[in-house]
Parts: C-alpha cells; sequence; structure tokens
C-alpha cells in the first residue's frame, strides 16, 4: 500500500512531468532596434538543435531531450533560420540582417520522462513559440495608451531638448506653427510626414537614440496601407485641441486612431497578448559609448515598453489582456565585447538603469532573473587581453578590452566605452553549437517551473 510520503512523491513527479508535457510556452522575445533579438534567436535554434553536444547537454531539463524539430511546415512567415545562418557560415563572417518585417519560430522538443514514469509514460512534448519582428515597432506599444492630442505633448516635449532640437532643425518650427485648425494641404503633409522620417533616422543613427515613433515610418512592414502612414505631431497642438473635418488636426488625428487602434493594436495582441514567459533583451554598451543622452533615452524607452505591459493592477493594458508573464529575464546582451570579469557589472548597470521598472514587474508577482548574454560569442580572452575580427575584415585583433563601471552614475554622467564592431567567431556551423555565454543557464530557467 502507499504511504502519504509516497503518494506525496508521486504527485510532484507527475507535476514536475505535466509541467513539460505536451504544452505550448510563448515566449516573448522583447528588444528595442539592435537589441540582438535575431542574433539570438538564431543562437537558441541552433543551441536546441545541437542538445547533445554543447552545455545545454547537461542541464535540465535538456539532459532529457531527445529530439528537437524547427517547425517550417504550416508556420505563416517562418523566422528565416537559414539566411542568418548563411551570413554568419560566410567568409569573413557576417551578422543576419536587420528585421524588416514579423517572422514566427516554432519548435518542437521532446523530453524523456524523468524517475518512476519514465516506465508509464511517453515521451512529453513542448513546443515553444516566439516572434521576430524589427525592434522599431516596439516603441510603438506606448501609443495605445495615448490620444493623439497627448502624443503631440509629448512628442513637443522630447524634440524641445537636445539632441533632439538640433537635429530636427527648421522642422519644430514647421511642425509646431501649423494651425490644426487649418485647412490641411495634402502635399505638405507628404512632405512633414517624410521629413519627420528623416529626423527620426538621425536620431538613431547619429544621436543613438530609441524612442523614435511613429516606428513602421521607420520600416512599414507588410500589410499596413502607405497612405495611413501620413501623418505628424502638431507640436503647437495639446489634448484640447480640435479641428473641423479637412484640417490638419481631423486629418492627423485620424491617422493616429487608425495607426492606434489597428496596426499597433494588432502587434500587441499577436505578440505580447499571450506570453507565459518574456526576454527582455538590452544593449547597454552601445548607449554607453554613445553617452548620457542616449542612456536617459534608453532608460525612458524601457520604462515606457514594461510599462506598457506592467504586471501589477493597473494598467490599461493589464484590463484589456488576461497577465500570463510569470517569469521575466533581463539580458545585458552582447556581453562578450567585455571581459569575462566584466560581464556582471555590465548587467549590473542595466538593472540600475531600469530599477524602477524592475520593481514593479516583481511586485506584480513575476519572478526576475538577470542573465548578461552573448548569444555568439565573438571575442576570446586570452591573458590581459581580449582577442576577435572586425566587421568585413578576415584578420584578428588583439585589444585591451574596455572597462564598465560595477554601477551606473544617477546622472548617467561617465566616460563609455569605445567599442570595435566585432564580426561573428569564423567557422560557425548549423551541426555544431555555437560558442554563447549563458545561453544554456537563460534557455534552462525560461522553460523549467509550472505552467499557469
Ligand atoms: N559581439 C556580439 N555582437 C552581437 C551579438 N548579437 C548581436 N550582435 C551585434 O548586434 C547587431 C544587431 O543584432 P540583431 O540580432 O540584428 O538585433 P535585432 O534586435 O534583431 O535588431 P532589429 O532587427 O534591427 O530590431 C548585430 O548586427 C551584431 O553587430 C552577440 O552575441 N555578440
Ligand atoms: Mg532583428
Amino acid at each position: 500500500m502507499a504511504t502519504v510520503g509516497n503518494v506525496n512523491w508521486v504527485k510532484k513527479a507527475q507535476e514536475k512531468v505535466a509541467r513539460l508535457g505536451g504544452q505550448t510556452i510563448r515566449v516573448g522575445v522583447t528588444g528595442l532596434s539592435g537589441a540582438g533579438k535575431t542574433t539570438f534567436i538564431t543562437s537558441l535554434i541552433n543551441q536546441l538543435e545541437n542538445h547533445q553536444r554543447g552545455l545545454l547537454a547537461r542541464r535540465p531539463p535538456f539532459d532529457r531531450l531527445v529530439s528537437v524539430r524547427w517547425q517550417r511546415e504550416g508556420v505563416a512567415s517562418p523566422f528565416p533560420y537559414l539566411q542568418a545562418l548563411g551570413a554568419l557560415a560566410s567568409n569573413p563572417a557576417q551578422w543576419p540582417s536587420s528585421t524588416a518585417d514579423l517572422s514566427r519560430v516554432v519548435i518542437d522538443l521532446q523530453f524523456r520522462p524523468e524517475g518512476l514514469l519514465k516506465t508509464l509514460q511517453g515521451l512529453r512534448s513542448v513546443r515553444v513559440e516566439l516572434l521576430d519582428y524589427p525592434g522599431e515597432w516596439l516603441l510603438d506599444l506606448p501609443l495605445l495608451g495615448l490620444s493623439y492630442g497627448k502624443w503631440c505633448e509629448q512628442m513637443a516635449a522630447l524634440v524641445d531638448r537636445e539632441p533632439r532640437r538640433s537635429l530636427a532643425g527648421t522642422l519644430r518650427d514647421r511642425l509646431g506653427n501649423l494651425d490644426p485648425a487649418a485647412r490641411c494641404d495634402p502635399l505638405e503633409l507628404s512632405q512633414l510626414t517624410a521629413d519627420w522620417t528623416s529626423f527620426m533616422r538621425s536620431c538613431r543613427n547619429e544621436a543613438g537614440l530609441a524612442r523614435n515613433q511613429p516606428g513602421r515610418f521607420l520600416l512599414p512592414g507588410s500589410g499596413v496601407a502607405a497612405d495611413m502612414l501620413l501623418f505628424v505631431p502638431l507640436l503647437g497642438a495639446n489634448r484640447y485641441s480640435e479641428g473641423p473635418p479637412g484640417s490638419w488636426w481631423a486629418q492627423c488625428e485620424e491617422r493616429f486612431n487608425y495607426y492606434r487602434d489597428f496596426v499597433v493594436k494588432g502587434f500587441y495582441d499577436e505578440h505580447f497578448s499571450q506570453l507565459d514567459r518574456q526576454i527582455l533583451l538590452v544593449d547597454m554598451l552601445a548607449p554607453m559609448e554613445a553617452g548620457q543622452a542616449a542612456l536617459q533615452d534608453l532608460k525612458l524607452a524601457l520604462e515606457e515598453v514594461m510599462g506598457s505591459f506592467r504586471y501589477g493592477r493597473n494598467s490599461l493594458l493589464q484590463r484589456l489582456f488576461r497577465p500570463r508573464i510569470t517569469r521575466m529575464a533581463i539580458c545585458a546582451t552582447k556581453v562578450d565585447q567585455v571581459a569575462p570579469a566584466q560581464q556582471r557589472s555590465l548587467q549590473q548597470c542595466l538593472e540600475d538603469l531600469v530599477t524602477d521598472s524592475l520593481s514593479e514587474v516583481r511586485h506584480g508577482g513575476v519572478e526576475v532573473q538577470g542573465f548578461p548574454l552573448a548569444a555568439i560569442r565573438a571575442a576570446d580572452q586570452e591573458g590581459e587581453t581580449m582577442i576577435g575580427g572586425l566587421v568585413g575584415q578576415t584578420a584578428f585583433v588583439r585589444y585591451q578590452p574596455v572597462t564598465v563601471p560595477a554601477h551606473l552614475p544617477l546622472d548617467l554622467q561617465f566616460t563609455g566605452p569605445k567599442l570595435l564592431h566585432l564580426r561573428p567567431p569564423s567557422g560557425l556551423h548549423r551541426n555544431e553549437p555555437f560558442p554563447h555565454f549563458r545561453m544554456d543557464e537563460l534557455a534552462g530557467w525560461i522553460l523549467e517551473g509550472r505552467q499557469p
């Protein structure tokens, strides 16, 4: 006869198996433009496909992983894995291209049950689903909580401050002087939209700024009619402004509302409403190199993004969508660029930057863990120096690793590191696990634990 102890033990084992059995785990890979999402997803598929060889082989639950299938059949817009592998395996090796549209990843994993149940149960399957998308789109999520007038106010405050003020040049006055109630000139509207788009591009490329809205102006993707992407913030307008049909106000507000309610909401529904786990990827090094304004912008961008699906009780989106995220990994990416002893400092700087938002997330009952991550390790340490190759070249360079402060100063003012643009390591092949930092730890943590 089974004792109470035995019954508990069997129950526990059953639960453990159930959490790995026949489930779909939706993982939200969240990151701004250039954070490293596509490289991360490529490396994750590679690590899973080569689970018997890499570090994954020794890490539960992957020590019981029997087979992995990256699904393409029946998957709409499958992730371009082979294309990414092609770039990485070229000579000299290249990084996967920047993402221009949405794509999906479906990976089926089959696990051997553990303990007593292995004789009673067949293989247990887990389906992992991820989405890849241009990082620019993420910054549109905060629009979901805004009216057109409020957005105009926010943009006016943003463009008022340097370095945006100088980058905007005459555009600031041209947008500020338009009378919202005056009749809209369609040709002028197209020109202003084009100029606003160039301004956003300069903010991103020249100043390393992250908060560039509307993101689809930079990367429209498929499925959005071009004439719906014709609107600008009227910098002299506010939440109390209005205008008759055909006015600047009416034209811009109508398209803004369409953008918010269909384009952004559609993306949110697809990507964020059903998530079980979230992986937030952040490139800290590039904004640290770019300086205080870029770090400040990154901080606000991350706060806005995390606030868009705040995990507590009070957010608008919380009321619209049932919360499911139970675990969130926050990762400083590309940490292979610094010496291994400095990787934790880089992670600490990231956590310093978003301390308040992280507290909110934890307060909402989400388990949060930090992983200083390199999806693909491009540099190695040899003694006191680092060795790696530069993008576009075939030779290797030996260099002094950059120094990262143990904490970010509160005013975000310090001399940032000067970075080299490393290329991926040579000889990467689909059927060998790529070198990395902590991909195994992260993958194990994301898949383990009870499903909600
Ligand atoms: N050293 C190093 N560099 C990396 C790593 N991952 C990404 N990078 C660099 O960061 C760049 C951007 O990475 P992506 O994976 O394209 O970033 P993304 O988030 O998909 O960017 P978008 O598609 O533009 O939103 C790459 O081109 C590389 O230069 C890494 O693990 N190590
Ligand atoms: Mg990408």
